[in-house]
């Protein structure tokens, strides 16, 4: 060995050993950040505690929901084509497509099957694989149990089996009456960088089929109505509601539906907050009733990224969105939500009987961010959104107690408040949700809204997506009623 040689060999020793030094250091800091913004986080959440049980109202419907990694029953073959869209699928193939589709750009979908003999064939497949399991599900069980843990006397508007019921805590009670079989929702389940013949799914997410007979037509309404005047609830939370997207429904029928859950947004007391969570809607005309029938009846909505990108482009353009980015910077959410914001209170003002919205909380993989007006009933936004932060992490994962060594912050260490000339917010480790004061311009007045937005430590090692939301959603809402 010559002594070039060998000089060139001790400067790549020592470069390979920076190198490790550079990253050990940059490990550490990571970790030490980690540690920080959990601690910071988890000193909001346990800030407030919930003195007297808050009583919670939640429409509507109830599902199994059955479990099964993607892979296992759809095959990819190159015969597919190209993924596309379908408002309902109608066999295999088109299920294929559609799943190909959403799969790419990581974006949950949940969508009507109208073969009810192929869906019970391919959920009697799903429930063959050892891997597979099966829960209760739907949006508003899914709250109702967060609300219950949360220390919430909770009822729930759905009808459901003797088998189902049982599995419900007892601080729930279900209003609704029994049926002899539940509606199932088959969750077809992926991680982040799966591949899937050509294409390769940039987070992990879920795509939905059901072939729901109970929920659309939302058949707990009429027994809730009566169960409702009694409880007197704090909130009423509805959610639900894109069962009734792409369902084939009688002429007229849908809109009567809308009419009479409406009407149950109206006949609720001044001081109940009223709820609604948003979902997966695909089909336009439902997206405008929601917003002629639903959206002016409520105080607050809570959505994810995919949802108020759908949101914003109907109402502001008229047209569905059905994919959007699924991991937005922060600027663009809260630029999505000002817009929105006006323009639902805008459009209310002009309805009778309306609300005027006064919260929204979008939730995304990365941050939490959360709206509401200043001095308005919604207290407690710093914590709302740290818990909300927190909880997103505890479902993926599926753990209560937070590893940090099971967890990521994909959000930078600074952000910008808008597109548009907006200030840039560095985070605090110690103290990592950040909340401001903004001055809303509107038509005929000024209005002083508090932003919050919180980072979220993202599982890296996902267990769980389905029902995240509605865990994520409801987490918010508990501390701020
Ligand atoms: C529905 O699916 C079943 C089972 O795959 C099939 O035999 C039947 O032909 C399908 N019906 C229609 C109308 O496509
Ligand atoms: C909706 O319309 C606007 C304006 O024409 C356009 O910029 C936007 O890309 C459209 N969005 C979708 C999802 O089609
Ligand atoms: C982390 C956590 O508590 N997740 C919950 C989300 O909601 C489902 C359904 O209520 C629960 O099973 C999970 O435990």
């Amino acid at each position: 060995m010559s002594f070039k040689q060998l000089k060139f060999g001790t400067l790549l020793t020592v470069l390979v050993i920076l190198v490790a030094i550079y990253f050990r250091k940059y490990d550490n800091e990571l970790q030490d950040r980690l540690i920080k913004v959990l601690q910071g986080l988890q000193r909001l959440e346990n800030k407030h505690e919930i003195s007297v049980r808050p009583k919670v109202a939640i429409g509507y419907g109830a599902c199994t929901d059955v479990f099964i990694d993607a892979k296992y029953l759809l095959n990819y073959s190159p015969s597919i084509g190209d993924p596309s869209h379908f408002d309902e699928i109608n066999n295999e193939e088109e299920l294929l497509k559609s799943f190909a589709y959403y799969f790419r750009h990581g974006a949950a979908a949940e969508r009507y099957m109208t073969n009810g003999t192929l869906f019970d064939e391919l959920v009697a497949k799903a429930t063959s694989f050892p891997s597979s399991y099966s829960s209760i599900g739907g949006n508003a069980p899914v709250m109702a149990m967060r609300f219950a843990k949360e220390g919430c006397d909770v009822i729930l508007a759905a009808k459901m089996t003797r088998s189902l019921n049982i599995v419900m805590p007892d601080s729930v009670k279900i209003v609704g009456g029994e049926i002899d079989k539940d509606d199932i929702h088959l969750i077809f389940e992926y991680k982040r960088g799966e591949q899937w013949g050509p294409y390769t799914s940039p987070r992990a997410n879920r795509y939905i089929l059901h072939n729901d007979i109970n929920n659309p037509i939302i058949s707990s309404l009429e027994i809730f109505d009566e169960a409702l005047p009694k409880f007197k609830p704090d909130m009423f939370v509805v959610s639900g509601i894109q069962m009734m997207d792409n369902f084939q429904f009688e002429k007229g029928v849908r809109q009567e539906r809308l009419k009479k859950i409406k009407q149950q947004m109206i006949n609720q007391l001044p001081t109940t907050k009223i709820h609604f969570e948003m979902a997966s809607f695909a089909e336009k005309e439902l997206l405008v009733e929601l917003q002629h029938m639903i959206i002016p009846f409520a105080d607050s909505l809570g959505m994810n990224e995919q949802e108020i990108a759908n949101l914003y482009n109907s109402m502001y353009y008229g047209n569905v969105s059905l994919v959007a980015d699924s991991t937005p910077r922060v600027a663009t959410i809260l630029d999505y939500m000002r817009v929105l914001f006006k323009l639902v209170r805008t459009r209310a003002s002009t309805i009778e009987n309306s609300r005027l919205l006064t919260r929204i909380h979008v939730h995304t993989l990365a941050f939490q961010a959360i709206l509401t007006v200043k001095n308005s009933q919604w207290k407690n936004s710093m914590g709302a959104a740290a818990k909300a932060s927190l909880v997103a992490h505890r479902h993926v994962c599926g753990t209560n107690t937070i590893d940090v060594g099971k967890a990521t912050l994909i959000m930078d260490e600074s952000f910008s408040t808008s597109k548009m000339a907006g200030k840039r917010i560095l985070i605090n480790a110690e103290n990592p949700v950040s909340c401001w004061d903004e001055v809303l311009k509107n038509d005929n007045a000024d209005l002083t809204v508090e932003v919050c937005v919180a980072p979220v430590l993202v599982c890296t090692e996902a267990s769980q997506t389905a029902g995240g939301g509605d865990n994520i959603s409801s987490a918010g809402l508990v501390l701020q009623i």
